[in-house]
């Protein structure tokens, strides 16, 4: 057994199915190792950072981890921003990096794709990732392989591996089954208790869940939660698409001074607020940081549980879940959830009116209601505040990072590691970024619907620096472009040619399908109009 192998295994044992990468020659011996074992699906793409976002998106779709190849240097260096955002995110990317032999290390030269000392790609990693290894001995790689996977797995953050370029083909032992971290059942127990006591002392408790809940596989169980304790479910902005196969009584999604009316008061309203997995970031909460107050909340986050002031150190979110399921009898009295469930705009009117965002939500609820529901990849910018508009479905975007040129990739991610087809949907100035990468569809048979919301306008930046000329992009012709890729466009700008559009790229099966729907500047969603006049009247 090779150590590539033993690390290909203890891989697969985790739950990991394919590998997203571009070799170098520090790198090729690990990918020679790859494609000869074929412990693991190899997808190579065209640009690093495409690698990051694709595996995260692989991470978040099949709630397990994946895996980002690279080689030393000028290929790690490029995907840390994706990697950033995957820890942000708390997606359990693997990235494995290709590095120097010893004896190239010992020769005292600098080598190329160094940036200042050898380990400075380490150091950089280690601020991004919650554990590393580097495999430079094979007697100590197994043990090494298991610790960090473990990290990976448990805590649902990336991890960094490092592999120097001597030693994919070495001989190795299995990597061991490392038992899970140690948890206290009666810790968990009671702090369940006290969860549950703080819930029924309050006049209005909410359950509001965000990405952990997706991350840990709980979706069906924190949905039978909200239903034994009869309280409204909600999700957070990065929450999104959560339940949307597992529960019917989610109320839908909130989004402070951005969001529905109704939500809003009954979140901020709320005296017991159970934030399950919840990332407390400014984009969840900061348009409107006074109203949420996390001192009359329980927030389940990284492996801890803070009640008011009391903290429970070590309760995994999992294992809160089934302990509050246990103790929970049934209905906390009087609770009647208040706010009736979300609806979504629908019905397009196919007419020659010129298109804006929320028309592009109004086709694709057509589509799917007609069709069947698309897992949804979307980048930042207004296409993620339009998704707010659709029907609830699998949906992943960078909601809090807000990291720009994931929409694409992510994608992909979705297509390789699903096998299904995904809508994408992304700015003009995202897809000049990542865009490209769609000329890969073409080698592995994914077709995902691409629509590319085109104002030639770095729009959001506009809505807080309107006068500013540098907001304006030129307009290229992206559905042109496609063609060139081995995809089909269409540039469609009034509500009749995008419905005919869709329905077309809907029956076109196995190339990409790009709809360039062309936006007048200054077109925002009523979603992103009202985020951006809360943070507005914030920054005051
Ligand atoms: N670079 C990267 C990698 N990510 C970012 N989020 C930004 C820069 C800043 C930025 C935004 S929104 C935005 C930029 C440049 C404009 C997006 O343009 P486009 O994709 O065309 O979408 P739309 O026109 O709908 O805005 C964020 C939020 O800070
Ligand atoms: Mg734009």
């Amino acid at each position: 057994m090779t150590l590539t192998e033993s690390l290909l295994d203890a891989l697969k044992r985790a739950g990991a199915r394919e590998i997203f990468g571009i070799p170098g020659d520090f790198a090729l011996p690990l990918f020679r190792e790859i494609e000869r074992c074929r412990t693991l699906d190899l997808y190579t793409l065209s640009h690093e950072p495409a690698v990051g976002f694709a595996a995260d998106a692989a991470a978040r779709f099949r709630c397990a981890p994946s895996v980002a190849a690279v080689t030393y240097g000028a290929g790690a260096f490029n995907v840390v921003n994706a990697i950033a955002g995957a820890y942000a995110e708390r997606s359990p990317v693997v990235v494995i990096s290709g590095a120097p032999a010893r004896a190239e290390r010992e020769r005292g030269l600098l080598l190329h794709h160094q940036a200042r000392t050898l380990d400075s790609q380490f150091r950089v990693f280690q601020e991004i990732t919650c554990d590393q290894a580097v495999l430079d001995d094979p007697a100590t790689a197994p043990e090494r392989i298991a610790r960090v996977l473990r990290s990976c797995v448990e805590r649902s953050l990336p991890v960094y591996i490092e592999v120097p370029r001597d030693m994919p083909a070495v001989p190795c032992g299995p990597v061991p089954v490392l038992a899970p971290s140690k948890v206290d059942a009666e810790a968990v127990a009671a702090c369940a208790a006290d969860v549950l006591e703080t819930l029924a002392r309050a006049k209005a408790p909410v359950l509001l869940a965000c990405v952990e809940v997706r991350r840990y596989g709980l979706e069906e169980k924190v949905g039978r939660l909200a239903r034994r304790l009869g309280i409204p479910l909600v999700t957070t902005f990065m929450g999104r698409g959560l339940f949307s196969q597992t529960d019917s009584a989610l109320l839908g999604t909130y989004l402070g001074v951005a969001g529905k009316a109704e939500l809003t008061e009954l979140v901020e309203g709320s005296d017991a607020l159970l934030m399950l997995g919840v990332i407390v970031s400014d984009t969840n909460f900061g348009i409107s940081a006074q109203s949420v107050d996390i001192r009359h909340a329980v927030h389940a986050f990284d492996r801890q549980v803070r009640i008011a002031h009391r903290h429970y150190p070590q309760v995994p979110l999992g294992d809160l879940v089934d302990a509050l399921l246990d103790q929970a009898k049934g209905p906390l009295k009087g609770r009647i959830p208040n706010a009736a469930p979300a609806t979504y705009p629908a019905g397009l009117v196919a007419d020659g009116t010129p298109i804006v965002p929320q028309d592009i939500a109004r086709a694709v609820n057509d589509l799917m209601q007609a069709k069947g529901r698309m897992p949804i990849a979307s980048d930042v910018g207004d296409c993620l505040f339009t998704a707010m508009d659709i029907d609830p479905t699998d949906l992943t975007g960078p909601g809090y990072y807000a990291g720009m040129g994931f929409g694409v990739p992510a994608g992909l991610g979705i297509a390789a590691a699903t096998g299904r087809r995904p809508l994408i949907l992304v700015g003009d100035g995202a897809f000049q970024m990542t865009g490209w990468e769609l000329g890969n569809c073409k080698r592995y048979g994914w077709d995902p619907i691409v629509v590319v919301f085109n104002n030639a306008s770095w729009e959001m930046l506009r809505a807080f620096e309107p006068d500013a000329k540098f907001n304006d992009l030129d307009d290229w012709p992206f559905a042109k472009l496609a063609e060139n890729l081995g995809g089909t466009g269409r540039r469609v700008r009034t509500r009749a040619e995008l419905q005919a559009a869709l329905a077309a790229a809907h029956a076109e099966r196995g190339r990409f399908q790009l709809i360039e729907a062309m936006l007048p500047r200054g077109a925002m969603s009523d979603t992103l109009a009202r985020f951006v006049a809360g943070v507005k009247r914030l920054r005051k």
